[in-house]
C-alpha cells in the first residue's frame, strides 16, 4: 500500500495533510460508510490508474514541447521574493493535482497523461468580446514576463518559483468585462479518459473550479502562467495555462484552465463546496487564522530544511491589503 508520506525531505514534519485526505476522513467516509482502510485501498492500489510510462524521467517532464510558442520572457524583478528559488525538480515532483491522484509525490508521472496540445481557453460570460484562444496564439499575443513568486499551500509547505506568463488583467482588457461582471470563475479540464482521478469512483465533482472577485482578478499580481523555470509549464504544474494568485492559498490557482467566465454572483469553488469551514472563498494567506489541520503560523520550504513565519497575504500586503477589511474568509 502506498502511504501518502513522501519519502525524503518532508517526512515527520507533520505538515503533509493533503486537503483531500482531510475531506476523506471527515466527510466522505462518513457519507459512504467506507472504512479508512478501504479508502486508502481505493485511492492508492491501482483500480483506476492508467498505465504509466515507467521509463519516464522527471527531467524529461520539465522542458518545452516541440513546436510550442514559448519564448524566454524578460524577468520582472519587482516582486522577487525574500528567499532562494526552489529547486526545479523538487517543485516538479511534489504537486497537488487531484485530477490524477492525491499522492503528491507520484502525481507528476500520472499527469503526463494529459494532452496539452491542441488546447483552447474560452473566455466569456459578462464581457463585450467573448473569445476562444488557441493556446499558442494566446502565448504569442500576450505580453510575456517572468515573475518570481512565493506559493503557499494550505498544507503548510511553500515554494518560490519563476512563472512565465502574463497578467490576468491583460486578458481582461481583450475581452472587456461588462459593469455587471463582479466575479470571475475559472474551470479546469474534464477528461476522465486521461485523468484517473476524474473517473468513478471519485470523491469529487469534476471539473475543478475556482473563483475570484473581479477586483482580485484585476490586481497586478494575479497571473496566468504558461511557463515555469524558463520553459513551457510542466503538466504536473498545470499546463498549458494555470492561474497564480500568490497572496492566497495555492488551491485558489486552478491548473490546466479551459474556461474563464465573468459572472455577476460569487461562484461556488471546489474546496469550499467540500468543506466551507476550512476553505473560504477568499482564502488569503493568514498566519493568525488556523486551518482545521492546525496552525498556519509557520511554513516549510520544500526540498530544504528552511521554515519561515507565515506572512499575512503571503507577504504581498502592499499590493493587495487595500482590497480587504481583514475579516474575509
Ligand atoms: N485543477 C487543479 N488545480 C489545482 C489543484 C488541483 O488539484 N487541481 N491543486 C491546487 C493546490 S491545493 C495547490 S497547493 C497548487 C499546487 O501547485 P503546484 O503543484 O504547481 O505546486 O495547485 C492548485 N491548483
Ligand atoms: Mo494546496
Amino acid at each position: 500500500m502506498n502511504v501518502r508520506r513522501p519519502r525524503t525531505w518532508n517526512v515527520d514534519r507533520g505538515y503533509v495533510t493533503p486537503e483531500g485526505v482531510y475531506y476523506d476522513r471527515r466527510n466522505f467516509l462518513k457519507a459512504t460508510g467506507l472504512t479508512a482502510i478501504g479508502m486508502l485501498g481505493l485511492t492508492s492500489c491501482g483500480i483506476n490508474n492508467p498505465p504509466e510510462d515507467p521509463e519516464l524521467e522527471l527531467a524529461d517532464t520539465v522542458k518545452s514541447l516541440p513546436g510550442s510558442a514559448f519564448a524566454a520572457c524578460p524577468p520582472n524583478q519587482q516582486y522577487t521574493p525574500d528567499r532562494p528559488i526552489t529547486d526545479e525538480l523538487t517543485a516538479a515532483s511534489f504537486n497537488n493535482f487531484y485530477e490524477f491522484t492525491s499522492n503528491k509525490a507520484s502525481v507528476w508521472r500520472r499527469a503526463q497523461n494529459l494532452t496539452v496540445r491542441p488546447w483552447e481557453v474560452h473566455v466569456g460570460g459578462l464581457v463585450a468580446n467573448p473569445m476562444t484562444f488557441e493556446i499558442d496564439e494566446l502565448i504569442q499575443t500576450m505580453p510575456c514576463e517572468e515573475r518570481l513568486y512565493r506559493l503557499r499551500c494550505v498544507e503548510r509547505w511553500a515554494m518560490a518559483v519563476p512563472w512565465s506568463g502574463f497578467e490576468f488583467r491583460a486578458l481582461m482588457n481583450l475581452v472587456e468585462p461588462l459593469s455587471s461582471a463582479k466575479f470571475v470563475r475559472f474551470e479546469s479540464f474534464f477528461r476522465p479518459d486521461e485523468a484517473s482521478g476524474q473517473r468513478p469512483p471519485t470523491l469529487f465533482s469534476w471539473p475543478y473550479y475556482e473563483g475570484l472577485t473581479i477586483e482580485e482578478a484585476a490586481n497586478e499580481l494575479c497571473f496566468c502562467a504558461t511557463g515555469l523555470y524558463g520553459h513551457d509549464i510542466p503538466k504536473q504544474h498545470g499546463a498549458p495555462l494555470r492561474m497564480v494568485v500568490p497572496w492566497k492559498y495555492g488551491y485558489k490557482g486552478a491548473k490546466s484552465v479551459v474556461s474563464i467566465e465573468f459572472v455577476a454572483e460569487r461562484p461556488p469553488t471546489f474546496w469550499n463546496d467540500r468543506l466551507a469551514a476550512a476553505y473560504g472563498f477568499y482564502s488569503n494567506v493568514d498566519p493568525s487564522r488556523p486551518h482545521l489541520i492546525g496552525s498556519q503560523a509557520r511554513e516549510f520550504m520544500i526540498g530544504t530544511d528552511e521554515s519561515f513565519d507565515t506572512m499575512l497575504y503571503n507577504g504581498y500586503g502592499e499590493y493587495v491589503a487595500h482590497m480587504y477589511t481583514g475579516d474575509e474568509h
